[in-house]
């Protein structure tokens, strides 16, 4: 477990869980595809099962790059294992988006250290790359842009590799294997770097380029038509040789996102509200003066600001109306 990033912290984290028990064990989630889960566990894969109708946060459903609790006894290998808890992130890649008239939190993965952008000159978009950005830098791993596809390129690449964003632009070909050893700065035994960009880029590609072989399922055929395309559709973490470019690190390769809204301070205050509005009395709570206010309750015990939760008011006000309010067409 090692190779996937297993410290002796996370070994404290586990057995410091209130509710640890002696047979729960440490275990790395590799795969995710919808509710099923692959983990890395010391005595290698191991299917996992996130209980349903268990309470919980929305947070704290586990996500691919979370290490987590188990339990399961050992001398049934053929049965999944229970995922107890996730263990402590040390930060999570979040974006935002929009159920109904509601932004939420979206985890995108967690224990990155660098999020691999990857795009093409087609692709490129100096706005989407700049909000990738800043999503990257809010969850506190380094943003690093790979301009894929550059083999079909013929004029200079100035104009993308020196366009003011706020990361290193790296211009690599993952079809022909050119530019890969840029990334050596990046990746190492032990660190964690997630790709994420559209759909089609290459990050499948790239994937089993640093692989070394055919084992994230990449498309082959045409862009234009889409037709007979390997679209991923799960998220999947990849040990990569120490002998390649990839130097011994751990990759993540997701299914294309058509863009990214970030998730940012009041994003996450107001999410903050929501999660204490699940326990006012009426469902229906504005949040006013309706007794049992749970939100209000909060803003009485200083553990709230009173403002966030009127400009939080004032927004819902906006939303129930019936135009639209601007801020969902940007944060969509
Ligand atoms: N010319 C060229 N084509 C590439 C390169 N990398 C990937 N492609 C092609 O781009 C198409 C899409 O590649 P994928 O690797 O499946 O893209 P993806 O980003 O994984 O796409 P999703 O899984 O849908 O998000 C395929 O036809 C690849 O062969 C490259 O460096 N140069
Ligand atoms: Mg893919
Ligand atoms: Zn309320």
């Amino acid at each position: 477990m090692k190779a996937f990033g297993y410290t002796p912290a996370l070994a404290q984290a586990l057995s410091g869980l209130p509710e640890a028990q002696p047979d729960w064990q440490a275990a790395r989630i590799v795969r995710v595809e919808r509710n099923q889960y692959l983990l890395e566990t010391a005595s290698g894969p191991r299917e996992g099962v996130w209980p349903a109708g268990r309470r919980h946060k929305l947070l704290d459903v586990p996500v691919i790059g979370d290490w987590v609790a188990c339990s399961g006894a050992a001398d049934t290998p053929d049965e999944p294992l229970r995922i107890e808890a996730v263990l402590d992130r040390q930060n999570t890649f979040i974006r935002s988006v929009l159920k109904g008239r509601r932004t939420q939190p979206q985890v995108l993965a967690a224990n990155v250290d660098t999020v691999l952008i990857v795009t093409s000159p087609l692709d490129w978009d100096l706005e989407r790359l700049e909000r990738y950005v800043q999503a990257v830098q809010l969850s506190q791993a380094q943003p690093v842009i790979l301009l894929n596809k550059t083999d079909e390129v013929r004029s200079s690449l100035e104009r993308w590799t020196d366009a003011g964003l706020d990361a290193p632009v790296l211009p690599i070909s993952a079809a022909a294997g050119q530019g890969l050893d840029a990334l050596a700065e990046w990746l190492a035994p032990g660190r964690t770097a997630a790709l994420i960009g559209s759909s089609g880029v290459g990050k499948s590609t790239l994937t089993n380029a640093l692989l070394g072989q055919e084992l994230s399922r990449a498309g082959d055929v045409s862009d234009l038509t889409g037709e007979g395309r390997h679209t991923t559709t799960w998220r999947t973490l990849y040990p990569l040789p120490l002998d390649g470019p990839g130097r011994g690190a751990l990759l993540i390769d997701n299914p294309g996102l058509r863009d990214i809204a970030v998730w940012d301070e009041e994003g996450a205050a107001f999410w903050a509200i929501e999660e204490l509005a699940a326990d006012c009395r009426y469902s229906r709570c504005t949040h006013g003066r309706e007794p049992g206010c749970a939100v209000q309750a909060a803003v009485a015990r200083g553990e709230l600001d009173a403002a966030l939760v009127d400009l939080y008011r004032e927004q819902q006000a906006v939303q129930e109306a019936p135009r639209r309010n601007p801020r969902d067409k940007r944060r969509r």
